[in-house]
């Protein structure tokens, strides 16, 4: 700045000027502190800096909205099942997509914990950020291939997720949807087929079969 120039910033709606006590200026960089007693509203504030000189000649900062207050901590939007898509399944492998109401940092399988009754047959293998608030969370180990019973995906004591303004994730309850896997990796009771010699080319056949709630029974005779 030459000599006769003043520097002011404005944001929030007041203008601070060099020397004010709040703006300072060392060499070619400025530093405001806003006081408290001038303290902004959360959201989105444009922040102008202008220096003026003697004659009255001024030039202001090219940038907009350069301010963003969050004070807003961040929250879990919903746990679903990404991969497989159905509860019920024996895949060694079950993927959660994870989704948050904001863009969030920090966040790796240290965050996250298993709940269920087969909680401890698996391990967080894998967190894959989809985006900024979306992140999948892939659960696998050799004892889950085989496991039977419920998997979810919850949030360890020491997790320290946070927004981009630094806000912690305080709940860790999702608002929304929070789905978990049935893994049953147990094989239906045999059926068996009675034994028949006949001279009818068309024959009744006969067996056995527990057929339980979502199983199905088929019979096939070879050519
Ligand atoms: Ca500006
Ligand atoms: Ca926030
Ligand atoms: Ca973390
Ligand atoms: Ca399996």
């Amino acid at each position: 700045m030459g000599a006769g120039e003043t520097l002011t910033v404005t944001v929030g709606g007041v203008t601070y000027t060099a020397g004010d006590g709040n703006l300072a200026l060392s060499g070619t960089s400025w530093t405001l502190a806003v006081p408290g007693g001038n303290a902004l509203t959360a959201g989105t504030h444009a922040v102008t800096a202008t220096v003026t000189d003697a004659a009255g000649n001024a030039a202001s900062d090219a940038t907009t909205n350069e301010l963003v207050v969050d004070t807003t901590a961040p929250t879990v939007t919903s746990v679903v099942r990404q991969s497989p898509a159905g509860s019920t399944t024996n895949a060694d492998s079950v993927t959660f997509r994870v989704t948050f109401s904001e863009g969030v940092q920090n966040v790796d399988a240290a965050d996250f914990a298993l709940t269920g009754t087969a909680a401890s047959s698996g391990t967080i293998t894998g967190v894959n950020a989809v985006s900024a608030s979306v992140y999948d969370v892939t659960v696998a180990g050799a004892s889950l291939a085989n496991a039977n019973g419920t998997l979810g995906l919850g949030f360890a004591g020491g997790q320290n997720v946070r927004d981009t303004a630094t806000n912690p994730l305080a709940d860790t309850t999702p608002t929304g949807a929070n789905q978990t896997y049935t893994l049953d990796n147990t094989a239906p009771a045999a059926p068996t087929v009675t034994p028949l010699t006949t001279k009818d080319t068309a024959p009744t056949l006969t067996g056995t079969a527990t057929v339980g709630a979502g199983e199905t029974l088929a019979v096939t005779v070879a050519a």
